[in-house]
């Protein structure tokens, strides 16, 4: 008994701040791009890496006793999913139940859902509908925290969803919002909005998700992304987690990065000058590789020097794919992957669907004219999304820019840094 009391003691000392876990765009059944390029073992591991990543997440949760659970969006990588994707969320959310820990969730753009009411969750689970609603929490500290959020029901929701969301409630010790979107303008396709609007509501915290590379948009109080949990392709590279939040004395919130990925992407230019043969070049990132050991398995596209030159044999290698292929069967696949090869080129004219930048802003010059654009209105009027930005009062410049921003998300043209961040 003695002993018994003695931890429930220690137990209520220790937690006297609050604790909250914080993760977006698990995109559980995401179609990995790049898996026909793995061997078989590879490409299982990486198809099972969003799911095993949220099994640490829940893991992480249990082990710092947080007091809840918010996951902002993109649980899922489709609106409609697979039964073995739904399956894994719902056995996670069972272990959080199990737990008394309560999870709060919304869906996105990817995931959206007419009807979040309908889905089985478990008893601990709050799914924010389509207008945005407030929940309020008690905390085992009995700390009120109030929590503002929505769900998408449709894939685009392009009105200002943050104009929706009520001033911090004055009875509540702590208000977190919980946005799935994107800095942006009215029309625009992620519940667009401004860092100054979410401030203006005067919120403890705000859980964004939708941009997959971790970021704060605000230090104090945090407005953060915590990025996706799972590198999706080459693209998103370095560490994926999710975000444990904790209170100090003085009420401020405090997010720290918590990596959960089994599977890692990365990017790795070797420190090369100089002529190198074959032999040495193989050699050279043979070790290179071998010496980048780091726990879980590094999916390593390779980007050689400029500083390097080629002898016709080693270079010969390289362009026909024996280069790489000799890479890979040396390395230890368990746990590094080399995925690609290739040379550092002169400063990079960023590729936009198999155009540069260049020459898609050319044609645009070209095309979208302030005359064109009234016989285009009349076109698109009917079009909804262009419909709304047309009827703006915009300077042609102006107009010529919305419309390239809407075409270029509308057909998924987007620069090659924009990719990596993106949805
Ligand atoms: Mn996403």
């Amino acid at each position: 008994m003695t002993e018994d009391f003695f931890v429930i003691v220690s137990f209520f000392d220790w937690r006297n701040h609050m604790k909250f876990l914080h993760a977006a765009d698990l995109h559980l059944d995401t179609p990995f791009s790049g898996l026909s390029a793995l061997p078989a073992p590879l490409q299982q591991r990486l198809i099972a890496a969003p799911a095993a990543a949220l099994t640490k997440l829940v893991d992480l949760a249990l082990a710092e006793h947080v007091d809840f659970v918010l996951l902002v969006g993109d649980l899922f990588d489709q609106a409609s999913q697979s039964v073995q994707a739904q399956a894994q969320l719902l056995t996670q959310l069972e272990r959080l139940n199990t737990a008394q820990i309560p999870v709060v969730l919304s869906f996105g753009n990817h995931d959206f859902q007419p009807d979040t009411a309908s889905w089985p969750f478990p008893a601990n689970v709050h799914a924010f509908g389509a207008q945005v609603e407030t929940v309020t929490l008690t905390t085992a500290q009995q700390e009120k925290v109030a929590i503002s959020g929505f769900s998408y029901d449709q894939r685009w929701v392009t009105t200002p969803m943050i104009d929706h969301y009520p001033l911090k409630n004055p009875t509540a010790d702590y208000h977190i919002g919980m946005l799935h979107g994107q800095v942006g303008v009215v029309g625009d396709h992620y519940a667009p909005f401004s860092v100054s609007a979410l401030l203006s509501k005067h919120y403890d915290y705000w859980a964004l998700g939708h941009i997959h590379q971790r970021q704060a948009l605000n230090e104090q109080p945090p407005v953060v992304y915590p990025g996706n949990i799972q590198g999706r392709h080459a693209g998103e590279t370095g560490a994926k987690g999710c975000l444990i939040v904790t209170s100090d004395d003085q009420r401020r919130l405090t997010p720290t990065f918590h990596a959960l990925t089994a599977i890692t992407w990365r990017t790795w230019t070797p420190d090369l000058t100089g002529e190198l043969n074959r032999a040495d070049l193989l050699t050279a990132l043979t070790s290179g590789m071998t010496t980048q050991g780091e726990t879980g398995l590094q999916l390593i596209s390779i980007t050689l020097p400029a500083t390097l030159q080629l002898t016709t044999a080693a270079e010969l290698a390289w362009t026909q794919g024996a280069l790489l292929a000799q890479l890979q069967a040396n390395v230890d696949s368990q746990h590094v992957w080399p995925v690609a090869i290739q040379m550092a080129s002169a400063p990079d004219a960023t590729p936009l669907f198999g155009l540069d930048a260049a020459a898609w802003e050319a044609a645009g010059q070209q095309v979208v004219t302030s005359e064109k654009i009234a016989a285009l209105a009349d076109h698109l009027i009917t079009t909804e999304f262009l419909n709304t930005a047309l009827l703006e009062d915009m300077s042609p410049e102006a107009w010529r820019a919305q419309i390239m921003r809407l075409l270029a998300d509308q057909y998924h043209l987007t620069t090659e840094g924009a990719a990596t961040d993106a949805d």
